[in-house]
């Protein structure tokens, strides 16, 4: 029976592939929640996103992005989707709240950062002028209603243990202040987010996140190529 189980879940592993790139958030969170998941010997393929592989075209024909993750042969794409799936595959530390109203405020406020801070931050980051300061400003206020989502006295967004949502938004406190620095702006501050500040110190000093980061000058340099990249266009 014991033999069993070990053989089982040794099995899991192995079978899992992820192609990713060292600088994406999205790859990031994915690789995260697989720490979280216990799910530590997986095969990751490093993909060259200005050269997308055959196989990442094959796996990921719609959007040809990563991460993609494969498991047991099984394709699956786009981070939160994937999130979701490892949270109903493996047990390790349960990602969504147990209650639904919990699940759908966790999905909401996922994707309202995806879809309202992390787009305005990086076109705040990559513009200049009136470009910017407008995009600035949205940055600013979706992280402003996001603070207000965060409950004082709470380390994580869903409580004292690490989720879904701190997994989601941990690019936050991880590419955000490179992308501050990169585009010699403010978003996130201390004085108008407390509380993101003090969240984005107990999710970058968890055990499993702190030993999960990419190297900060290397970020610094390879998002100011990309910025100068995108500017001269
Ligand atoms: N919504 C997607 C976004 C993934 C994404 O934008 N990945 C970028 C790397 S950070 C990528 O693969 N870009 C390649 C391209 O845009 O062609 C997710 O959450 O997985």
């Amino acid at each position: 029976m014991i033999f069993g189980s070990v053989k089982m879940a040794m099995a899991d592993q192995t079978n899992v592939k992820l192609l990713g790139m060292w600088a994406s958030p999205f790859v990031r969170r994915v690789q995260w929640a697989l720490s979280l998941k216990g799910v530590i010997s997986y095969d990751y393929v490093e993909e060259d996103i200005l050269n997308k592989s055959s196989l990442l075209l094959e796996l990921n024909p719609v959007h040809q992005k990563v991460p993609v993750l494969i498991h047991d042969g099984k394709v699956i794409c786009e981070s939160l989707v994937i999130l979701e799936y490892m949270d109903e595959t493996w047990k390790g530390i349960p990602l969504l709240p147990h209650d639904p109203h919990g699940r759908a405020m966790a999905r909401f406020w996922a994707r309202f950062s995806d879809e309202k801070l992390e787009p305005n931050a990086w076109t705040a980051m990559c513009s200049e002028g009136e470009e910017k300061e407008g995009a600035l400003k949205r940055a600013i206020e979706a992280a402003s209603k996001i603070e207000e989502q965060l409950i004082k006295g709470r380390r994580f967004f869903g409580g004292d243990d690490i989720g879904y949502l701190d997994v989601a938004m941990g690019w936050v406190a991880c590419w955000l202040p490179v992308w501050e620095e990169v585009g010699a702006m403010s978003i996130v501050d201390p004085a108008r987010h407390p509380r993101i500040t003090s969240w984005a110190g107990d999710f970058l000093s968890h055990p499993l996140i702190r030993t999960n980061l990419p190297p900060k000058d290397e970020m610094v340099d390879y998002f100011h190529g990309k910025r100068k990249r995108i500017m001269a266009h």
